[in-house]
């Protein structure tokens, strides 16, 4: 029993007025910083703050407003929460940089560093972990008409030159974190097939971080809005953990986390 995989649920807490599925609940300092108190006591080891949405459409947030959304947030996490880490869901250096000072120490970069010039060297000399997310496109317009010849071996092959990237600009390869980017420029079917051959992922030599979480996917295949898709959550997850994922960005921490002990207790009996 004592040899069981390890996995680590990392909570969601947008501090936005238009993340998909929580935009708006949490604009609100307090309630964003309840949220994520609420989300480590469910059991996550990991609380992602994010103060700019990536959904499909959304327009960029200036720095000036993304600081002020997650820096308090950030602060009073850190200060309540000394056993659990935090990650800056961000593309800009200034934010990253304000967030690693308030006592984040995961930079969340759905860019993989290609967004701002300075990220790159930040996360270098800080020594923080960063997670490196494939993206085809950006996100007014990922969801236009996203095309592959084969898009494992293309996610695989960004992954692979992000990772290579990160480790020219200083970056110890062990401080790196890979996500195939479910939803960010892709079709159902590219989402289904990522899931499915995740072990070509996982080859990579890195932990991969996977983000299901009441994604417009899941409402394709069940017919579920979106907050109703927690079976699908909890269905690709622990699929993705089977096979071989091993960090899980979810907004429902406590149900995800039990759905993981478990599969995680069959893989070792
Ligand atoms: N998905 C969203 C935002 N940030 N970061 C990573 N690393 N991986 C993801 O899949 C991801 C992300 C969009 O979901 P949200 O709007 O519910 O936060």
């Amino acid at each position: 029993m004592s040899s069981r995989p390890a996995f680590e649920v990392m909570g969601i807490v947008n501090v936005t007025p238009d993340s998909f599925s929580d935009g708006g609940r949490y604009l609100d300092a307090d309630a964003a910083i309840a949220h994520g108190l609420e989300l480590a006591a469910q059991g996550a080891a990991i609380i992602d703050v994010g103060g700019e949405s990536t959904r499909p459409g959304a327009e960029p947030v200036t720095e000036t407003e993304e600081l002020r959304r997650v820096v308090p947030v950030i602060e009073a996490l850190r200060a309540a929460l000394p056993d659990t880490r935090i990650s800056v869901d961000t593309c800009k250096a200034a934010v990253a940089r304000a967030a690693l000072d308030a006592g984040a120490e995961i930079v969340n970069d759905v860019t993989a560093l290609r967004g701002d010039p300075e990220m790159a060297a930040l996360v270098a000399e800080r020594g923080v972990t960063v997670c490196l997310m494939h993206m085809q496109g950006e996100p007014r317009t990922m969801q236009d008409d996203p095309h592959y010849d084969d898009v494992v071996g293309e996610v695989a092959q960004f992954l692979a030159e992000r990772l290579a990237a990160a480790v020219a600009a200083g970056v110890a390869a062990e401080r790196v974190i890979l996500d195939p980017g479910i939803g960010f420029g892709k079709t159902v079917d590219h989402n289904l097939e990522l899931l499915h051959r995740l072990d070509e992922l996982v080859a990579l030599g890195r932990p991969l971080l996977i983000g299901t979480s009441r994604k417009s996917f899941l409402g394709r295949l069940t017919g579920r809005e979106v907050d109703d898709r927690l079976a699908g959550t909890i269905a690709t997850n622990v699929i993705a953990f089977e096979r071989g994922a091993r960090i899980f960005r979810v907004h429902d921490v406590g149900s995800v986390h039990d759905a993981l002990t478990v599969a995680a207790a069959t893989v070792a009996a």
